[in-house]
């Protein structure tokens, strides 16, 4: 009996320890099951010269250990011979007898060599770099190539970020809820902080230095000055301490308000001599507690954070005042262009009508949320100290499904931008949708804003990328086991936004998952395909912002109680009986006119924009003549099908190959794409049968009809959707 109980306990021992929790996200080093390639790349790597014993150094050690000894079931030894070289020139002078100076000089201090090289005569691999963190971004770079099988016998890579700041922004609050998080709780346990560091905190900064993210803002930008207290900072230099050799900086939020709300001020006027000199002594405070900290990050004046229009004060006087207090320890300021108008915040109850407002957003008057951020900040060009950089959101809106780029890229010519995407899927199904947001990410990247002619695309035009996290206390981090590869993707592409998502996502598939190349080519395939069918399913045709109010779950294209006009979806798709979209033409909004005359050309004219954008700007018939023949409205029928039959497609893809990965995952999915089939119908039946009513059209009766009735659809609450922010 005892031996039949010990054996149980092994085996759930086992079982637990075996299972495919999706904790290591693409970090799995399990053997490699071919003994050939094993050997093949064992003759190359078991064998490791590493000199060096910073706390990267050893960092490097370490990963490589665990990789490779993983990977190749091998011993792996380090020693001055071996023939697998991690090293600076500097630790290893030999290196400049094989590669040019100012090839190693260009590397700055990120980049780094992975090169095959016959080094008196044998063959050698070998990683150099000007800085150790360099070598890890390298190593990571190494073990990705072992870990999807690819051949390292004639390596010759020089791998260099395009930009400086790879930022993730975590909207996590003081009680470890997270704002628009659909993962669990946040990571930072700050009860427990400084003294008990969670592994977590290790394997966060692992998979973040292994995509080459080097920095990391920790609070909200809904912003708690509690953080700015002694008490937080110690908690936060626990945490910079754990992910400095990794390479990753902390920042934090700043709370303008902060001067009276935790140092006594009557005001936070960014003119005023004492709330200056307040910020210069909290900057000198903050660096004494963690030398190297990155910065702020501010959101400002809008849906009712406090900023410095409350004191008549631009957005620059904000922005620089914190620039001066951060600037002699080398901070940065990161500012947010996501503001919309403060004279109609003021109908919203949660606004402080009592502060001052005077503020100069220029034409607002039409009354387009979409202007807010370019009337704004375009007049601001070049008032920004240089430690300043303004984060744009990567839409004029908001995160939606698919929004056209916004304005500001191309139109700040002498202030450095910083592009802002969500990586949590607030508006793209939340917790439950599959949707592969590189090629959401690259569309933008990839947009031309002809601001200085042809090929001004928005990626030459920024210094730096920040990703909203998605990460939480759930055990696989994300939640959904495929949302690990946005985390994953936005990290690829903010260090070189010129791959491909093809290849994040089969490269992401095989650390992932499997190297089976049925797997990775069907997996490929629905990932690639998932945000056009999501686009599809809620918001085609350039519908945007029809999403359910406050927990912006589900669809709710009627809502119309919002306290501010523009937080209601029917300010947004402006049905009526004649037809359906914004007009931003001019002679509606003009919002067109905050682009280059080539980006407005594309787009100005109804019968010639894109589908993709065609609701954006104009407001149509229903009758009207698209591209396909169709009319607007069996075009709209048709899309909201597509999107539904392209979920069931996906349904079947991963069914033809689940068996090829671990029952938990494949079941996790599984379950996850009927919850999205589900969703997608619900999209589809709500928004057709409103939409029905209002074009007083009927749903094609080829088409499925709605399950329930509208009134069923408009009555659906959603009191405890997760995400829901306020609680900071
Ligand atoms: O999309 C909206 C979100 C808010 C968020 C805001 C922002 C942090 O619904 O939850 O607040 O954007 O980006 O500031």
């Amino acid at each position: 009996m005892k031996k039949l109980l010990l054996l149980a306990v092994c085996c759930i021992a086992i079982s637990y320890c075996y299972a495919e929790d999706g904790y290591r996200l693409w970090l799995r080093y399990d053997k490699i099951s071919n003994a050939t390639i094993r050997q093949h790349y064992f003759q190359r790597l078991g064998s490791i010269h590493l000199p060096g014993n910073s706390a990267t150094i050893t960092l490097v050690k370490k990963e490589l250990t665990t990789a490779l000894s993983g990977l190749l079931a091998n011993n792996i030894q380090f020693n001055q011979q071996g023939n697998f070289i991690v090293g600076t020139p500097s630790h290893i002078p030999e290196i400049k007898r094989y590669i040019n100076n100012e090839n190693l000089l260009a590397l700055g201090s990120e980049g780094y060599m992975i090169l095959a090289k016959k080094m008196n005569g044998n063959p050698h691999i070998i990683i150099t770099a000007n800085t150790d963190v360099a070598l890890l971004y390298g190593v990571f770079n190494l073990i990705r190539l072992v870990q999807t099988n690819q051949s390292i016998d004639q390596l010759s890579i020089t791998s260099i970020p395009k930009y400086k700041n790879r930022i993730l922004n975590h909207w996590d609050n003081i009680n470890r809820s997270v704002e628009r998080g659909y993962a669990g709780i946040s990571i930072w346990d700050w009860h427990k902080l400084p003294d008990y560091i969670d592994q977590r905190y290790i394997d966060y900064a692992r998979a973040n230095a292994s995509i080459g993210i080097n920095g990391t803002v920790l609070t909200n930008v809904n912003a708690n000055a509690q953080f700015l207290t002694p008490v937080y900072l110690k908690k936060t230099a626990a945490l910079a301490d754990v992910f400095r050799p990794y390479g990753i900086k902390v920042y934090l939020t700043a709370r303008f308000s902060a001067p009276i709300e935790i140092g006594g001020l009557k005001t936070a006027d960014p003119l005023d001599a004492d709330v200056q000199q307040w910020w210069k002594n909290k900057a000198k405070e903050i660096y004494q507690y963690i030398p190297d900290f990155g910065g702020f990050l501010v959101k400002a004046n809008s849906e009712g954070q406090p900023g410095p229009q409350n004191y008549g004060r631009t957005h620059a006087d904000g922005a620089n005042m914190l620039a001066d207090a951060l600037a002699p320890f080398n901070g940065l300021v990161m500012w947010r262009a996501f503001v919309y108008d403060v004279r109609v915040q003021k109908a919203n109850e949660n606004f402080d009508s009592s502060s001052t407002v005077d503020h100069n957003a220029g034409d607002i008057a039409s009354n387009d949320r979409f202007k807010q951020a370019y009337s704004e900040f375009k007049p601001l060009d070049g008032k920004f100290r240089n430690n300043v950089i303004l984060q744009v959101k990567n839409g004029p809106i908001d995160f939606q499904p698919r929004e056209p780029f916004s304005p500001l890229f191309g139109a700040m010519k002498a202030t450095p931008l910083m592009m802002e995407f969500q990586v949590t899927q607030e508006y793209l199904g939340q917790a439950t949708h599959l949707v592969f947001l590189p090629t959401l990410y690259k569309e933008i990247l990839d947009a031309d804003t002809y601001s200085n002619g042809k090929g001004s695309f928005v990626k030459e035009q920024l210094n730096g990328i920040a990703g909203v996290a998605n990460i939480g206390n759930d055990r696989n981090w994300t939640g959904h086991p495929f949302h690990q590869s946005n985390w994953y993707g936005f990290g690829r592409l903010a260090w070189d936004p010129d791959l491909s998502s093809n290849t994040i996502a089969a490269e992401w598939i095989a650390q992932t998952f499997s190297n089976e190349a049925p797997f990775i080519s069907t997996v490929t395939q629905m990932m690639l395909s998932s945000r056009e069918t999501l686009v599809n399913y809620m918001t085609p045709l350039g519908l945007h912002h029809i999403m359910g109010n406050g927990h912006h779950y589900g669809p709710a294209p009627w809502s119309n109680n919002a306290p501010r006009a523009d937080w209601n979806p029917v300010y947004y798709h402006k049905a009526d009986k004649y037809g359906i979209g914004f007009n931003r033409t001019t002679s509606g909004t003009n919002a067109l006119n905050q682009y280059a005359a080539q980006v407005r050309q594309q787009w100005e004219d109804s019968n010639s924009c894109s589908d993709e954008y065609i609701l954006w700007f104009h407001h149509i018939s229903w009758n009207h003549k698209m591209r396909s023949g169709k009319t607007l409205w069996e075009e709209l029928c048709y899309r909201y099908n597509l999107g539904v039959d392209s979920v069931k497609a996906m349904q079947q893809q991963w069914n033809s190959v689940k068996k090829l990965v671990d029952e938990e995952r494949s079941n996790q999915v599984t379950m996850l794409l009927n919850i999205q089939l589900k969703e997608a119908k619900w999209w589809r039946d709500a928004c057709l049968s409103y939409f029905s009513s209002i074009a007083q059209l009927p749903i094609p009766p080829k088409y499925e009809q709605p399950e329930y009735s509208l009134e069923y659809y408009k009555s659906l609450q959603f009191p405890f959707a997760p995400g829901i922010g306020g609680h900071n």
